[in-house]
């Protein structure tokens, strides 16, 4: 054919390409299928309890894998940097409009930004937009259930960028009950005067008093930001208190509870803010300055496939069909949790009134590396997590399990029994490996030891193959074949 940069392209040779560009992902790329195929194994046949975790839909990922994927619109519906974007904007819109749907909010005193890649984007373009460099964030800490984005250090080192940037002092949960001590909150905020306060969690099994964190942020002039994400879909089913009552802005992942694709949102207040005691009022002025945060601030081009997925799940959150699943989602949470309190566990704040719990070893003797390796062995996904009072995070003492994802395979509270029941069994074989052992082995030799001993690979098969066969009775979501 032609030359090109001197180099010739053979007629075969392109042929050849533009079959490759028609071939399935089967036939194109056997290397990843076979990836994608042994993922779609372990997620069907394991016990999938991560608690930020969740099965999205056919209809999300459909939408995801669209040619959505292929369009570049930098800026916002109708102020576009580039042409051909009239079928993205009509889209970016509808998933606005959907957004504040799905929340009940009013389009005169909530708007929102549909571009944030995901959680952590969205909080970081949050602080840029309102506090400005090394202005003060209060956040709950990392070791206690917050966010690493909500700020996290160590007496060495500023590990978050929200550290780094801004000045974070964090807020701690009670560490006798596992509540957030809103009183410490409430007195070092009047010391710190922060600009910013987060109410959101990571690992935080209990609702938020969202009321009393308006106060302390009223007492202090600060905003106060909502990071839903582990809960966006518990609240939007309105089976869970709503930040929205009390936060001047709210963000949120839209993988977890909300179960679409991985993406994230954030909506703001407009309208007025304030009104003093002679009546002038301040007006909000945080969508200009959220919008130009996210761009052009901190990214470019917004991932449209993902908008698309969001779209499909914002549509599906609001159904009846949606609002049954996250009732689901927190009987399971509970049945889990007093059937695992039945074998014997302490639970963190003693339950949970959401999709998570968090489970305490240290009256077991062992701890959640150990645990959650041998949980790991046995087909049972979960994490470890630090528990209020922990006093080193290398070593955490708990263990974290959500209800989202089984709970999207159809799993109900019989089923969490179950699963309760493969948990303590494979914790009950973590003491026995860790009784073989001398106290003070490390985690290292404790997973040379399950791997290696014979007596407990086959007490990992049992139970492994127990899982397998119970997992396999209920139906994963998504494409049939990947
Ligand atoms: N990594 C998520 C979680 O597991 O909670 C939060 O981003």
């Amino acid at each position: 054919m032609s030359l090109t940069n001197g180099q010739h392209v053979t007629k075969e040779t392109w042929e050849s390409h533009n079959k490759m560009m028609l071939e399935p992902l089967a036939v194109n790329d056997s290397e990843v299928f076979s990836i994608i195929k042994k993922e779609k194994l372990r997620q069907t046949f394991g016990l999938e309890l991560i608690a930020s975790e969740n099965f999205t839909s056919r209809a999300v990922l459909e939408a995801l894998g669209s040619c959505m994927n292929n369009k570049y619109s930098e800026g916002y519906p109708g102020q576009r940097y580039y042409g051909g974007t009239e079928h993205v904007d009509e889209l970016e819109r509808l998933c606005q409009k959907r957004a504040l749907e799905a929340y009940g909010l009013d389009s005169e005193k909530w708007g929102v930004n549909v571009q944030p890649y995901s959680g952590s984007p969205a909080n970081f373009a949050i602080y840029t937009a309102i506090v400005e460099p090394h202005g003060r964030i209060m956040g709950l800490d990392l070791p206690d259930g917050g966010h690493l984005t909500h700020g996290f250090m160590t007496e060495k080192k500023k590990i978050s960028a929200t550290s780094i940037f801004f000045e974070s002092m964090p807020y701690k949960v009670n560490p006798e009950t596992g509540y957030i001590d809103y009183d410490r909150l409430q007195e070092n905020a009047r010391l710190f005067h922060p600009k910013l306060i987060i109410a959101g969690t990571s690992c935080y099994s209990r609702n938020i008093d969202y009321a009393r964190m308006r106060q302390i942020a009223n007492e202090n002039g600060a905003f106060l930001m909502g990071d839903m994400a582990h809960i966006s879909g518990l609240v939007a089913a309105g089976v869970v208190p709503s930040p929205f009552d009390c936060c001047d802005i709210v963000s949120t992942t839209t993988h977890k509870t909300l179960r679409g694709c991985r993406a994230g949102l954030i909506f703001f207040k407009k309208g007025v803010r304030s009104v003093d005691a002679k009546g002038k009022e301040t007006m909000y002025n945080l969508e200009s300055l959220i919008n130009q945060a996210v761009f052009p601030g901190l990214q470019g081009g917004p991932h449209n496939h993902a908008i698309a997925g969001v779209t499909v799940a914002l549509k599906q959150a609001m159904t009846p069909e949606f609002k049954a699943y996250q009732l689901q989602v927190l009987v399971n949470c509970k049945a889990m949790s007093n059937a695992l309190i039945e074998h014997g566990y302490k639970i963190v704040t003693g339950g949970s009134d959401n999709h998570l719990i968090l489970l305490d070893l240290r009256s077991k003797g062992t701890d959640g590396g150990r645990a959650e390796k041998v949980l790991e062995a046995c087909a049972i996904a979960c994490n470890k997590n630090t528990c209020p009072g922990d006093k080193s995070a290398l070593r955490p003492s708990g263990l974290r399990f959500g209800s989202p994802a089984l709970t999207s395979r159809g799993l109900v509270e019989d089923d969490f029994r179950k699963v309760a029941e493969f948990i303590h069994r494979g914790i009950e074989l973590t003491l026995e490996v860790q009784r073989s052992l001398d106290p003070k082995a490390p985690l290292k030799e404790f997973i040379q030891a399950l791997a290696k001993e014979e007596k407990f690979q086959q007490r990992v098969a049992e139970i492994k193959t127990e899982v397998e066969a119970f997992a396999s009775h209920f139906p994963m979501p998504g494409l049939p074949e990947l």
